[in-house]
């Protein structure tokens, strides 16, 4: 017999390549969309399975709707990937950001709990909890401390969801995944709008990358892989937490290196808070601006994951390297912008 999955968040990257991942399995995969009004589905797209996935409309907001679509699917697993999940936007819109990743997360877990308590739950909980990191590398027993509305609300879901595993019993586990990156990752996110806004600039539809703290550091993998770690965690005898990481960082200033690099540029650095030593130096035309207008009111400095118990466990390991990560995304967006301006 097939599974049936419900994942929400569907048409976000991780959606998509869940989706795809499940879809192979033989799955019977159920896509829930809150129905925000852009209907192109432009992920699934890309992926060739938009025919595949049923879609059902379903908003973290809505008890009642979330509980009529967990009566009609009977799923087996819930992968609940949907979030307000910038963290920017979460200092602007911090009760919408609580409602939808804290209670929203409550809002699932109960109805799995009166409807359907042998359904295995996923919780997408993020490195954004450790925030500013209490030790280096972080894993599993790293204590929290969370920098953002998003990192705090995130926390709650990650407690809400131990905590129904707990209670009640329910195969509920918590994902701590570290930032994963993919052709499919959304503009507002520095990869994606790095090497979107470079590719641009080649084509000549951009003049300038404007960007916020170059100095921040990320453990960048590759999305495509992550997916497959978080089936991994509801197919173990027991239900438990994971970090998913690559164990290693990089800034976001060696990340603008590597895909001018790539995409044939030398870089050019203006605005505040610029470190203009060495290959910095200004030669010609302006190429990467640094604004505060991308300042977070708190950041997170450098976040680094330890994905052992992972590795130990569900045999996860990450397999792409921070170069050719960059390579993937650089080269997707090139061949984008190509056909773009081609048009
Ligand atoms: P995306 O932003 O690409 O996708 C998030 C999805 O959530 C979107 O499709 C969005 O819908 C949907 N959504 C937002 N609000 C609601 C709501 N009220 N009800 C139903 N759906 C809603 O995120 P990612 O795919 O990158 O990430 C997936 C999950 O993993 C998120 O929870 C994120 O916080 C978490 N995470 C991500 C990491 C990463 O590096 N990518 C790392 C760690 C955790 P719409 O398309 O309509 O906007
Ligand atoms: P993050 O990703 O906050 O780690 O959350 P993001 O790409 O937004 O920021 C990473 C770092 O880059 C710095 N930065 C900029 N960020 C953006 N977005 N735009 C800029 O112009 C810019 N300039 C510098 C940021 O200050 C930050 O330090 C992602 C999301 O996917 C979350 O949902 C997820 O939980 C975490 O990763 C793990």
């Amino acid at each position: 017999m097939f599974k049936k999955a419900l994942i929400t968040g569907i048409r976000g990257q991780d959606g998509a390549y869940l989706a795809k991942f499940l879809l192979e399995k033989g799955y019977e995969v159920w896509g829930a969309d809150r129905r925000s009004g852009d209907s192109s589905n432009w992920r699934l797209k890309e992926l060739g399975i938009e025919k595949e996935v049923k879609i059902i409309y379903m908003d973290l907001m809505e008890l009642t709707n979330i509980m009529r679509v967990i009566e009609k699917i009977q799923p087996d697993e819930v992968y609940n990937l949907a979030a307000q999940s910038f963290v920017s936007a979460s200092f602007e819109q911090p009760i919408l950001t609580a409602e939808v990743n804290a209670i929203g997360v409550l809002r699932i877990l109960e109805a799995i709990r009166s409807l359907k308590p042998d359904t295995k739950f996923y919780q997408a909980s993020t490195s954004e909890m450790f925030g500013k990191a209490q030790e280096i590398p972080q894993n599993e027993k790293t204590p929290f401390y969370p920098r953002s509305p998003y990192g705090v609300a995130k926390l709650f879901g990650h407690w809400i969801t131990v905590n129904y595993r707990e209670s009640f019993g329910i195969f509920a586990c918590s994902g701590i995944l570290f930032n994963h990156e993919s052709p499919l990752r959304g503009l507002e996110f520095v990869t994606r709008k790095i090497t979107y806004t470079l590719a641009r600039i080649k084509y000549g539809l951009a003049d300038k990358l404007v960007l916020g703290n170059l100095d921040a550091k990320r453990d960048w993998g590759y999305a495509p892989e992550y997916v497959e770690g978080m089936w991994l965690m509801l197919q173990q005898e027991n239900a438990d937490d994971y970090v998913l990481a690559t164990g290693e960082a990089h800034s976001v200033r060696e990340f603008v290196e590597k895909a001018a690099e790539i995409a044939g540029f030398d870089i050019i650095w203006e605005g505040e808070g610029v470190n203009t030593k060495g290959k910095d130096r200004k030669t010609g035309k302006v190429i990467v601006e640094v604004s505060p207008e991308f300042y977070r009111p708190a950041e997170v400095d450098i976040l680094i994951g330890n994905p052992e118990k992972a590795k130990k466990r569900l045999g996860w390991s990450p397999k792409t390297k921070f170069s050719d990560l960059v390579a993937i995304m650089m080269e997707a967006d090139l061949r984008r912008v190509a056909n773009e301006a081609r048009r």
